[in-house]
Protein backbone atom coordinates (compact mmCIF):
# COMPACT_ATOMS: atom_id res chain seq x y z
CA UNK A 1 0.00 0.00 0.00
CA UNK A 2 2.46 2.19 1.20
CA UNK A 3 4.49 1.50 -2.00
CA UNK A 4 1.59 2.33 -4.24
CA UNK A 5 1.46 5.93 -2.78
CA UNK A 6 4.64 6.72 -3.65
CA UNK A 7 4.49 5.81 -7.07
CA UNK A 8 1.65 8.54 -7.51
CA UNK A 9 2.21 12.90 -8.09
CA UNK A 10 3.83 14.46 -5.06
CA UNK A 11 0.76 15.92 -4.10
CA UNK A 12 -1.52 13.27 -4.18
CA UNK A 13 1.35 11.03 -2.16
CA UNK A 14 1.64 14.21 0.28
CA UNK A 15 -2.01 13.78 0.89
CA UNK A 16 -2.19 10.20 1.49
CA UNK A 17 0.64 10.06 3.45
CA UNK A 18 -0.97 12.28 6.29
CA UNK A 19 -4.61 11.11 6.75
CA UNK A 20 -6.38 7.92 7.08
CA UNK A 21 -7.82 6.54 3.53
CA UNK A 22 -11.42 6.62 4.35
CA UNK A 23 -11.51 8.55 0.38
CA UNK A 24 -10.09 7.09 -2.38
CA UNK A 25 -9.89 10.46 -4.36
CA UNK A 26 -9.17 10.91 -8.19
CA UNK A 27 -5.18 11.90 -8.43
CA UNK A 28 -6.13 15.55 -9.27
CA UNK A 29 -5.23 18.10 -7.27
CA UNK A 30 -7.39 21.25 -7.29
CA UNK A 31 -5.92 24.31 -6.98
CA UNK A 32 -8.42 27.04 -7.96
CA UNK A 33 -12.08 27.04 -9.58
CA UNK A 34 -14.82 29.03 -10.62
CA UNK A 35 -18.22 28.78 -11.96
CA UNK A 36 -18.01 24.92 -13.46
CA UNK A 37 -14.43 24.74 -13.98
CA UNK A 38 -11.78 23.50 -11.71
CA UNK A 39 -8.14 24.09 -12.10
CA UNK A 40 -5.46 21.83 -11.22
CA UNK A 41 -1.67 22.24 -9.78
CA UNK A 42 -0.43 22.32 -13.25
CA UNK A 43 -2.95 24.74 -14.62
CA UNK A 44 -5.48 21.59 -16.65
CA UNK A 45 -8.80 22.60 -16.36
CA UNK A 46 -11.77 20.27 -15.35
CA UNK A 47 -15.53 20.73 -15.29
CA UNK A 48 -16.75 19.84 -12.33
CA UNK A 49 -19.73 16.86 -13.03
CA UNK A 50 -19.91 16.30 -9.32
CA UNK A 51 -20.26 19.77 -8.08
CA UNK A 52 -19.60 18.47 -4.38
CA UNK A 53 -22.25 15.98 -4.70
CA UNK A 54 -24.38 19.01 -5.58
CA UNK A 55 -23.02 20.96 -2.31
CA UNK A 56 -21.97 23.44 -5.62
CA UNK A 57 -25.21 24.16 -7.49
CA UNK A 58 -24.54 27.71 -8.10
CA UNK A 59 -21.15 26.71 -9.18
CA UNK A 60 -17.94 27.51 -7.93
CA UNK A 61 -17.62 30.74 -5.73
CA UNK A 62 -21.11 32.17 -7.19
CA UNK A 63 -20.01 36.32 -7.15
CA UNK A 64 -23.04 36.86 -4.62
CA UNK A 65 -22.21 34.24 -2.37
CA UNK A 66 -18.73 35.03 -1.75
CA UNK A 67 -19.74 38.45 -1.63
CA UNK A 68 -22.25 37.94 1.56
CA UNK A 69 -19.22 35.86 3.04
CA UNK A 70 -16.24 38.33 2.27
CA UNK A 71 -19.00 41.53 4.16
CA UNK A 72 -19.76 38.72 7.31
CA UNK A 73 -15.92 38.12 7.78
CA UNK A 74 -15.59 41.58 8.00
CA UNK A 75 -18.19 42.00 10.71
CA UNK A 76 -19.00 38.71 12.90
CA UNK A 77 -18.61 35.14 11.90
CA UNK A 78 -19.48 33.48 15.39
CA UNK A 79 -21.94 33.96 18.69
CA UNK A 80 -22.96 30.52 19.31
CA UNK A 81 -26.46 30.51 19.68
CA UNK A 82 -26.32 31.40 23.51
CA UNK A 83 -26.81 34.94 22.13
CA UNK A 84 -28.74 36.13 18.91
CA UNK A 85 -27.06 37.76 15.89
CA UNK A 86 -28.06 40.42 13.28
CA UNK A 87 -28.32 37.65 10.47
CA UNK A 88 -30.00 34.87 12.03
CA UNK A 89 -33.74 36.00 12.09
CA UNK A 90 -33.42 36.97 7.99
CA UNK A 91 -31.90 33.81 6.87
CA UNK A 92 -34.64 31.19 9.06
CA UNK A 93 -37.70 33.70 7.95
CA UNK A 94 -37.02 33.33 4.46
CA UNK A 95 -35.86 29.70 4.48
CA UNK A 96 -38.85 28.85 6.34
CA UNK A 97 -40.82 31.28 3.45
CA UNK A 98 -39.06 29.16 0.71
CA UNK A 99 -40.26 25.81 2.67
CA UNK A 100 -43.32 27.02 3.52
CA UNK A 101 -43.01 25.61 6.74
CA UNK A 102 -43.51 27.41 10.32
CA UNK A 103 -39.75 27.15 11.25
CA UNK A 104 -36.34 26.34 10.90
CA UNK A 105 -33.79 24.77 12.54
CA UNK A 106 -30.20 25.61 11.72
CA UNK A 107 -27.27 22.47 11.73
CA UNK A 108 -24.35 22.21 9.67
CA UNK A 109 -24.16 19.55 8.25
CA UNK A 110 -26.69 16.95 6.33
CA UNK A 111 -25.91 14.24 8.46
CA UNK A 112 -26.78 16.21 11.56
CA UNK A 113 -30.30 17.37 10.21
CA UNK A 114 -31.17 13.95 9.33
CA UNK A 115 -29.97 13.21 13.19
CA UNK A 116 -32.09 16.00 14.19
CA UNK A 117 -35.08 15.06 12.44
CA UNK A 118 -34.92 11.62 14.07
CA UNK A 119 -34.91 13.38 17.58
CA UNK A 120 -37.75 15.46 16.79
CA UNK A 121 -39.94 12.60 14.98
CA UNK A 122 -39.03 10.67 18.46
CA UNK A 123 -39.96 13.10 20.44
CA UNK A 124 -43.16 14.24 18.62
CA UNK A 125 -43.79 10.16 18.38
CA UNK A 126 -43.82 10.78 22.65
CA UNK A 127 -45.17 13.96 23.37
CA UNK A 128 -47.80 14.61 20.30
CA UNK A 129 -48.86 11.03 18.72
CA UNK A 130 -48.64 8.99 21.93
CA UNK A 131 -46.45 6.67 21.32
CA UNK A 132 -45.41 4.56 24.54
CA UNK A 133 -41.46 5.12 26.09
CA UNK A 134 -38.79 4.14 23.85
CA UNK A 135 -41.05 2.23 21.31
CA UNK A 136 -41.27 5.03 18.62
CA UNK A 137 -40.03 3.92 15.25
CA UNK A 138 -39.31 5.05 11.83
CA UNK A 139 -39.66 3.38 8.06
CA UNK A 140 -36.62 3.41 5.82
CA UNK A 141 -35.75 2.39 2.35
CA UNK A 142 -33.39 -0.06 1.25
CA UNK A 143 -30.75 1.36 -1.06
CA UNK A 144 -30.54 4.81 1.40
CA UNK A 145 -28.07 7.37 2.08
CA UNK A 146 -28.72 9.94 5.17
CA UNK A 147 -25.45 10.21 6.24
CA UNK A 148 -22.28 8.52 8.30
CA UNK A 149 -23.39 8.66 12.01
CA UNK A 150 -23.96 5.89 14.38
CA UNK A 151 -27.46 6.02 13.81
CA UNK A 152 -27.32 6.80 10.19
CA UNK A 153 -25.44 3.98 9.40
CA UNK A 154 -27.47 1.73 11.58
CA UNK A 155 -30.24 1.61 9.06
CA UNK A 156 -28.38 1.75 5.68
CA UNK A 157 -28.36 -1.11 3.68
CA UNK A 158 -24.81 -0.63 2.54
CA UNK A 159 -22.28 -3.23 3.99
CA UNK A 160 -19.35 -0.67 3.26
CA UNK A 161 -21.03 2.46 5.37
CA UNK A 162 -22.48 0.15 8.09
CA UNK A 163 -20.05 -3.16 8.60
CA UNK A 164 -17.99 -3.06 12.00
CA UNK A 165 -19.94 0.20 12.92
CA UNK A 166 -22.10 -1.68 15.83
CA UNK A 167 -23.97 -1.88 17.72
CA UNK A 168 -26.35 -0.49 15.71
CA UNK A 169 -29.13 2.19 16.88
CA UNK A 170 -32.98 0.39 17.36
CA UNK A 171 -35.96 1.68 16.47
CA UNK A 172 -35.95 1.78 12.28
CA UNK A 173 -37.77 -0.43 9.92
CA UNK A 174 -36.50 -0.77 6.05
CA UNK A 175 -38.62 -1.89 3.50
CA UNK A 176 -38.08 -2.00 -0.78
CA UNK A 177 -37.24 1.33 -2.14
CA UNK A 178 -40.38 2.33 -4.77
CA UNK A 179 -42.86 -0.46 -3.40
CA UNK A 180 -46.01 1.81 -1.43
CA UNK A 181 -47.29 -1.35 -0.62
CA UNK A 182 -44.51 -2.61 1.83
CA UNK A 183 -44.12 1.05 3.01
CA UNK A 184 -47.85 0.72 4.32
CA UNK A 185 -47.45 -2.66 5.85
CA UNK A 186 -44.92 -1.72 8.00
CA UNK A 187 -46.73 1.49 9.42
CA UNK A 188 -47.67 0.26 13.19
CA UNK A 189 -49.27 2.12 15.80
CA UNK A 190 -45.68 3.44 16.33
CA UNK A 191 -44.67 4.88 13.95
CA UNK A 192 -43.67 7.98 14.18
CA UNK A 193 -41.84 8.47 10.67
CA UNK A 194 -41.18 7.50 6.76
CA UNK A 195 -37.76 8.93 6.15
CA UNK A 196 -36.54 9.04 2.32
CA UNK A 197 -34.99 10.65 -0.09
CA UNK A 198 -37.14 11.72 -2.98
CA UNK A 199 -34.90 10.74 -5.94
CA UNK A 200 -32.21 8.02 -4.05
CA UNK A 201 -28.86 9.82 -4.49
CA UNK A 202 -25.97 7.34 -3.74
CA UNK A 203 -27.31 4.58 -4.91
CA UNK A 204 -27.22 5.73 -8.51
CA UNK A 205 -30.16 8.78 -8.74
CA UNK A 206 -33.13 6.19 -8.42
CA UNK A 207 -36.29 8.07 -9.40
CA UNK A 208 -39.48 6.46 -7.69
CA UNK A 209 -42.06 5.24 -9.21
CA UNK A 210 -44.79 7.76 -10.61
CA UNK A 211 -47.48 7.96 -8.13
CA UNK A 212 -44.78 6.74 -5.03
CA UNK A 213 -44.33 10.12 -3.02
CA UNK A 214 -47.84 10.92 -3.49
CA UNK A 215 -48.68 7.71 -2.17
CA UNK A 216 -46.63 8.13 0.76
CA UNK A 217 -47.66 11.77 1.73
CA UNK A 218 -51.25 10.35 1.46
CA UNK A 219 -50.64 6.55 4.11
CA UNK A 220 -48.49 9.47 6.34
CA UNK A 221 -51.29 11.85 6.41
CA UNK A 222 -53.58 8.74 7.00
CA UNK A 223 -51.95 7.13 9.66
CA UNK A 224 -50.81 10.05 11.53
CA UNK A 225 -47.17 9.50 10.63
CA UNK A 226 -44.36 12.15 9.82
CA UNK A 227 -43.30 12.37 6.03
CA UNK A 228 -39.71 13.30 6.59
CA UNK A 229 -37.91 14.31 3.18
CA UNK A 230 -34.41 14.05 2.91
CA UNK A 231 -33.61 16.75 0.15
CA UNK A 232 -29.84 17.15 0.75
CA UNK A 233 -28.79 16.10 -2.51
CA UNK A 234 -32.34 16.43 -4.73
CA UNK A 235 -33.26 19.73 -3.36
CA UNK A 236 -32.47 23.35 -3.62
CA UNK A 237 -33.24 23.39 -7.55
CA UNK A 238 -30.97 19.75 -8.63
CA UNK A 239 -33.81 18.27 -9.99
CA UNK A 240 -35.68 21.60 -11.83
CA UNK A 241 -37.43 22.22 -9.18
CA UNK A 242 -36.67 24.08 -5.83
CA UNK A 243 -37.30 20.47 -3.80
CA UNK A 244 -37.65 17.10 -5.82
CA UNK A 245 -41.00 16.36 -3.62
CA UNK A 246 -42.32 19.86 -6.01
CA UNK A 247 -42.06 18.01 -9.08
CA UNK A 248 -44.27 15.03 -7.69
CA UNK A 249 -46.62 17.89 -6.27
CA UNK A 250 -45.57 16.17 -2.40
CA UNK A 251 -45.32 18.69 0.96
CA UNK A 252 -43.65 16.51 3.28
CA UNK A 253 -44.28 17.10 6.89
CA UNK A 254 -39.99 17.77 7.27
CA UNK A 255 -37.82 19.19 4.57
CA UNK A 256 -34.09 17.65 5.44
CA UNK A 257 -31.77 20.33 3.95
CA UNK A 258 -27.73 21.00 3.47
CA UNK A 259 -25.25 20.92 0.79
CA UNK A 260 -26.18 23.60 -1.74
CA UNK A 261 -27.56 25.79 1.21
CA UNK A 262 -23.96 26.48 1.70
CA UNK A 263 -23.54 28.12 -1.17
CA UNK A 264 -20.04 25.50 -1.46
CA UNK A 265 -18.31 27.86 1.21
CA UNK A 266 -19.76 26.91 4.66
CA UNK A 267 -21.54 23.38 6.11
CA UNK A 268 -25.17 24.72 6.42
CA UNK A 269 -28.04 22.55 6.81
CA UNK A 270 -31.57 22.84 8.35
CA UNK A 271 -34.96 21.47 9.04
CA UNK A 272 -37.84 22.78 7.82
CA UNK A 273 -41.41 21.92 9.74
CA UNK A 274 -44.48 23.41 11.59
CA UNK A 275 -44.68 24.37 14.73
CA UNK A 276 -46.64 21.77 16.12
CA UNK A 277 -43.78 19.40 15.13
CA UNK A 278 -40.73 21.39 15.78
CA UNK A 279 -42.07 22.98 18.61
CA UNK A 280 -41.93 19.96 21.03
CA UNK A 281 -38.10 20.66 20.78
CA UNK A 282 -37.55 23.28 24.19
CA UNK A 283 -34.29 25.01 25.46
CA UNK A 284 -31.64 22.70 25.66
CA UNK A 285 -33.32 19.53 24.70
CA UNK A 286 -30.90 20.02 21.27
CA UNK A 287 -28.52 22.28 19.61
CA UNK A 288 -24.81 22.43 18.06
CA UNK A 289 -22.12 24.94 18.26
CA UNK A 290 -21.85 26.29 14.98
CA UNK A 291 -25.23 25.73 14.01
CA UNK A 292 -26.98 29.26 12.98
CA UNK A 293 -23.81 31.33 12.65
CA UNK A 294 -23.58 34.43 11.35
CA UNK A 295 -20.86 33.45 8.52
CA UNK A 296 -23.33 30.36 7.63
CA UNK A 297 -26.62 32.40 7.58
CA UNK A 298 -24.92 34.88 6.04
CA UNK A 299 -24.09 32.57 2.99
CA UNK A 300 -27.26 30.63 3.26
CA UNK A 301 -29.81 33.56 3.04
CA UNK A 302 -28.38 34.66 -0.19
CA UNK A 303 -28.81 30.84 -1.80
CA UNK A 304 -32.61 31.20 -0.66
CA UNK A 305 -32.82 34.51 -2.44
CA UNK A 306 -31.20 33.17 -5.49
CA UNK A 307 -33.41 30.12 -5.38
CA UNK A 308 -36.39 32.58 -4.76
CA UNK A 309 -35.84 33.88 -8.51
CA UNK A 310 -36.44 30.25 -10.07
CA UNK A 311 -33.87 31.26 -12.48
CA UNK A 312 -31.97 28.05 -10.88
CA UNK A 313 -34.97 26.10 -11.00
CA UNK A 314 -35.48 26.82 -14.62
CA UNK A 315 -32.15 26.29 -16.08
CA UNK A 316 -31.79 22.84 -13.80
CA UNK A 317 -35.12 21.56 -15.70
CA UNK A 318 -34.18 22.95 -19.26
CA UNK A 319 -30.68 22.16 -19.88
CA UNK A 320 -31.16 19.25 -18.03
CA UNK A 321 -33.51 18.21 -20.83
CA UNK A 322 -30.41 18.92 -22.96
CA UNK A 323 -28.06 16.57 -20.69
CA UNK A 324 -30.60 13.55 -20.39
CA UNK A 325 -31.04 13.80 -24.05
CA UNK A 326 -27.52 13.64 -25.13
CA UNK A 327 -27.08 10.99 -22.22
CA UNK A 328 -30.37 9.07 -23.48
CA UNK A 329 -28.31 8.79 -27.20
CA UNK A 330 -25.62 6.83 -25.82
CA UNK A 331 -27.71 3.95 -24.76
CA UNK A 332 -26.36 0.74 -26.33
CA UNK A 333 -23.25 2.89 -27.06
CA UNK A 334 -21.98 1.71 -24.03
CA UNK A 335 -24.84 2.73 -21.52
CA UNK A 336 -27.59 0.30 -20.55
CA UNK A 337 -29.37 2.68 -18.27
CA UNK A 338 -30.27 6.25 -17.67
CA UNK A 339 -32.04 7.91 -14.95
CA UNK A 340 -32.83 10.72 -12.86
CA UNK A 341 -34.18 14.20 -13.49
CA UNK A 342 -33.15 18.17 -14.19
CA UNK A 343 -29.19 18.31 -13.78
CA UNK A 344 -28.88 14.79 -12.15
CA UNK A 345 -28.37 11.77 -13.82
CA UNK A 346 -27.58 8.28 -12.80
CA UNK A 347 -25.74 5.81 -15.74
CA UNK A 348 -24.93 2.48 -15.56
CA UNK A 349 -22.12 1.57 -18.11
CA UNK A 350 -22.29 -1.79 -19.89
CA UNK A 351 -19.99 -3.78 -17.23
CA UNK A 352 -17.87 -5.59 -19.69
CA UNK A 353 -17.05 -2.45 -20.91
CA UNK A 354 -15.79 -0.85 -17.83
CA UNK A 355 -16.21 0.04 -14.00
CA UNK A 356 -17.71 3.57 -12.80
CA UNK A 357 -13.89 4.36 -11.33
CA UNK A 358 -12.28 3.21 -14.55
CA UNK A 359 -14.71 5.95 -16.59
CA UNK A 360 -14.23 8.25 -14.05
CA UNK A 361 -10.93 8.13 -14.43
CA UNK A 362 -10.54 8.54 -18.04
CA UNK A 363 -13.28 11.04 -18.20
CA UNK A 364 -10.99 12.82 -15.77
CA UNK A 365 -7.60 12.59 -18.37
CA UNK A 366 -10.53 14.15 -21.06
CA UNK A 367 -11.10 17.11 -18.25
CA UNK A 368 -14.29 16.52 -17.09
CA UNK A 369 -14.86 14.96 -13.37
CA UNK A 370 -17.07 13.07 -11.84
CA UNK A 371 -17.50 10.14 -9.57
CA UNK A 372 -18.98 6.73 -9.37
CA UNK A 373 -21.44 5.29 -7.38
CA UNK A 374 -21.44 1.58 -6.93
CA UNK A 375 -20.49 -0.89 -9.45
CA UNK A 376 -20.52 0.23 -13.53
CA UNK A 377 -22.58 3.04 -12.02
CA UNK A 378 -21.56 6.96 -12.09
CA UNK A 379 -23.66 10.16 -11.25
CA UNK A 380 -23.30 13.62 -13.23
CA UNK A 381 -24.50 16.54 -11.76
CA UNK A 382 -22.84 20.05 -12.62
CA UNK A 383 -23.35 22.92 -11.23
CA UNK A 384 -26.56 24.55 -12.11
CA UNK A 385 -24.65 27.74 -13.79
CA UNK A 386 -23.44 24.96 -16.77
CA UNK A 387 -23.69 26.21 -20.49
CA UNK A 388 -25.48 24.41 -22.85
CA UNK A 389 -22.03 23.86 -24.93
CA UNK A 390 -20.13 22.44 -21.80
CA UNK A 391 -23.02 20.20 -21.32
CA UNK A 392 -22.43 18.94 -25.07
CA UNK A 393 -18.79 19.04 -24.46
CA UNK A 394 -19.04 16.47 -21.53
CA UNK A 395 -21.35 14.63 -23.35
CA UNK A 396 -18.88 14.36 -26.05
CA UNK A 397 -16.60 13.47 -23.92
CA UNK A 398 -18.51 10.60 -22.25
CA UNK A 399 -19.21 9.34 -25.52
CA UNK A 400 -15.61 9.01 -26.62
CA UNK A 401 -14.86 7.04 -23.32
CA UNK A 402 -17.08 4.39 -24.03
CA UNK A 403 -16.58 4.35 -27.38
CA UNK A 404 -12.84 3.24 -26.01
C1 LIG B 1 -19.54 10.92 1.94
C2 LIG B 1 -22.45 9.65 -0.64
C3 LIG B 1 -23.64 11.38 -1.89
C4 LIG B 1 -26.73 12.77 1.28
C5 LIG B 1 -28.10 12.69 1.64
C6 LIG B 1 -27.57 13.20 3.88
C7 LIG B 1 -26.22 13.29 3.59
C8 LIG B 1 -25.77 13.07 2.27
C9 LIG B 1 -29.16 12.37 0.60
C10 LIG B 1 -25.23 13.63 4.71
C11 LIG B 1 -24.33 13.16 1.96
C12 LIG B 1 -22.38 12.89 0.67
C13 LIG B 1 -21.53 12.39 1.82
C14 LIG B 1 -20.19 12.08 1.24
C15 LIG B 1 -20.43 11.75 -0.24
C16 LIG B 1 -21.84 12.18 -0.53
C17 LIG B 1 -22.69 11.08 -1.01
F1 LIG B 1 -21.68 9.17 -1.61
F2 LIG B 1 -21.86 9.56 0.53
F3 LIG B 1 -23.62 9.02 -0.59
F4 LIG B 1 -23.85 12.59 -2.21
F5 LIG B 1 -24.38 10.50 -2.44
N1 LIG B 1 -28.48 12.90 2.93
N2 LIG B 1 -23.82 12.75 0.88
O1 LIG B 1 -26.35 12.55 -0.02
O2 LIG B 1 -24.74 14.93 4.51
O3 LIG B 1 -23.29 14.86 6.55
O4 LIG B 1 -22.25 14.60 4.30
O5 LIG B 1 -23.21 16.81 4.95
O6 LIG B 1 -19.86 10.70 3.13
O7 LIG B 1 -18.72 10.25 1.32
P1 LIG B 1 -23.29 15.30 5.11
Amino acid sequence: MIDDMLRTPGAVRDAERWTAHNYHPLPVVISSAEGAWLTDVDGRRYLDFLAGYSALNFGHRHPQLIAAAHAQLNRLTLTSRAFVHDQFADFCRELAELCGKDLVLPMNTGAEAVETGIKVARKWGYQVKGVPAGQANIVVAEGNFHGRTTTIVSFSTDEDARADFGPYTPGFTVVPYGDLDALTAAIDENTVAVLLEPIQGEQGVVVPPAGYLPGVRRVCTERNVLFIADEIQSGLGRTGATFACDDEGVTPDMYLLGKALGGGIVPVSAVAADADVLGVLKPGQHGSTFGGNPLACAVAVEVVRLLATGEFQRRSAELGARLHAGLTALIGKGLVAVRGRGLWAGLDIDPALMTGREACERLAERGVLAKDTHGSTIRLAPPLVVTEEEIDHAVAQLAAVLAG
